[in-house]
């Protein structure tokens, strides 16, 4: 076989993938790589790769940029590098190349348990590779061990009015979170660019672990007696979530080991994402720059949709009773356009198509609550939006998105009170956003600063 010179790109693009084989080799001594171990084992053959796909590629055109995108929320505009998932418009996410359903099926799951623990998509999203049990088991201990939130933390949580909304009390305890930043520490300390990744992984633990803790207090302190149990070590992430939330069903911990892995991550241009690598390009502590992106994913166009969804529904409920024909359903559909509002939980800036989140849930739906009336409502719904959002003829998607399910799971197991749903999701976007962070430290992401024009000058550019 006549021997042939492999490219630059190639070769490194294969080192990459003998680093990822290694973890097989690497896992079978006594005790397994931890995460950040095996990370550490990662980055150099990344950051040859990053180079070599610069070098070779770097100077290579994706093509025009119409003013239109300038002026139309950049839809479309290829601007960011994302690598813990990417988002295809007709087939939906996938992690690391894995789809919600391969995710389901090839990650780690607790004992008796059919949904994948979060723990493993966090691997997942960090290093292209399914870990193994005991890896998982080590990250639960790992985020349990980190979850106590600093007094004074809790302190602004008890301060804060019932009437703040639970997403600008979050927001407000993770951004706190920066007074123990490490990063922050360590760069007043002088540390070394190279090192930055390091410290960033430290801080990112901390927040993905006591994210539990900040939402069971707003939680309880809002809607309850504000008072919390404490972390079992021995248990899943999702576990310990419920039990600070006040709830021990089984399937509602099946619910959110399900909720946290479809919601940790949608690619890099979505406000939440992209906001936290944004803030986090100027060398803002992960607690700084994931503050940032709950603030965006507060917002009704964003991850609030959930809690505008059931909003909707029990409107809708209220105004044409249970049991309702499909023909009161559409006319509730068409009032809510006629007033000139948008119809929650459907439409989306990038899927084209049924989002493969919406039928993760729809079929846990299926499987654990099949009677639930509003499950039926959020089915009819469904049977009838999108031909009317294709008649009213704006929307480019008349799909249903991931809000349209969520909030109907999540009060099947009583959790009913909606202002509560972004927090969720937010726990769960803090999977992403970190890992991106991680990544973006170890490969020494640039300060982001794309270029602005103002409509005179684009008015002088194009005159005849
Ligand atoms: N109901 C009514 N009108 C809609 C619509 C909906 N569900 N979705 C889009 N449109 C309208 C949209 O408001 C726009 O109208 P104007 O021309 O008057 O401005 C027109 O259709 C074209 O919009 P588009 O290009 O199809 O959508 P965008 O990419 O601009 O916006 C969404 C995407 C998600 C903001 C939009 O579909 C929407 O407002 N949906 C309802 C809110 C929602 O469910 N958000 C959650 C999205 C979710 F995936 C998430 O981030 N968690």
């Amino acid at each position: 076989m006549a021997f042939r010179a492999q490219s630059p790109l190639l070769s490194a693009l294969r080192s990459a993938q003998l680093a990822r084989a290694s973890v097989r080799f690497a896992s079978t001594g006594a005790k397994p790589l931890t995460l950040k171990e095996r990370l550490a084992e990662l980055i150099p053959t990344e950051i040859e790769k990053v180079k070599q796909i610069r070098a070779e590629h770097g100077k290579k055109s994706f093509g025009p940029v119409l003013v239109d995108q300038l002026y139309g929320g950049m839809r479309g505009l290829p601007a960011l590098i994302w690598d813990g998932s990417v988002l295809d418009a007709e087939e939906g996410i996938r992690f690391r190349g894995k789809s919600i359903p391969e995710c389901q099926e090839l990650l780690p799951k607790a004992p008796g348990g059919s949904e994948p623990l979060p723990e493993g998509l966090f691997w997942l999203l960090l290093t292209g590779e399914i870990p193994t049990q005991e890896q998982v088991k080590e990250l639960s201990r790992e985020w349990a061990a980190r979850a106590a939130v600093p007094e004074f933390v809790e302190e602004i949580l008890d301060r804060c009015p019932p009437t703040l909304h639970p997403m600008s009390q979050f927001s407000l305890a993770v951004t706190a979170l920066n007074h123990d930043s490490a990063f922050a520490k360590a760069y007043q300390e002088g540390i070394s660019k190279k090192d930055y990744w390091q410290s960033t992984f430290e801080d990112s633990m901390d927040l993905i672990a006591k994210l539990p803790n900040i939402a069971g207090t707003i939680y309880r302190n809002v809607f309850g007696d504000g008072k919390l149990p404490p972390i079992d070590p021995e248990k899943d992430y999702s576990h310990n979530l419920a039990t600070l939330l006040g709830f021990d069903n089984e399937a509602f911990v099946e619910l959110l080991r399900l909720y946290i892995t479809i919601h940790s991550d949608h690619e890099g241009g979505n406000v939440s994402a992209h906001t936290g690598k944004l803030v986090g390009s100027a060398l803002s502590d992960p607690f700084l720059a994931f503050g940032a992106s709950l603030n965006g994913l507060a917002g009704p166009l964003h991850g609030l949709a959930n809690q505008e969804v059931l909003i909707w529904l029990r409107k809708m409920q209220a105004k044409i009773g249970e049991n309702a024909s499909d023909e009161a359903v559409k006319e509730y559909v068409w009032s809510t356009l006629k007033a000139g509002q948008v119809v929650p939980g459907y439409g989306h800036a990038v899927l084209r198509k049924t989002d493969p989140r919406y039928t993760a849930q729809r079929e846990f739906a299926l499987k654990h609550m099949g009677n639930d009336p509003l499950f039926k409502l959020v089915a009819q719904v469904y049977s009838v939006v999108p031909d009317i959002l294709l008649e009213a003829g704006k929307a480019k998607n008349p799909w249903p998105n991931v809000d349209a399910h969520s909030g109907v799971l999540l009060s099947h197991y009583g959790l009913t009170q909606m202002q509560f749903y972004t927090v969720l999701f937010g726990v769960s976007r803090a999977f992403g956003v970190a890992a991106q962070l991680i990544w973006d430290r170890a490969l020494g992401a640039p300060l982001e600063r794309p270029k602005s024009y103002s409509s005179d000058a684009i008015h002088k550019m194009f005159k005849q």
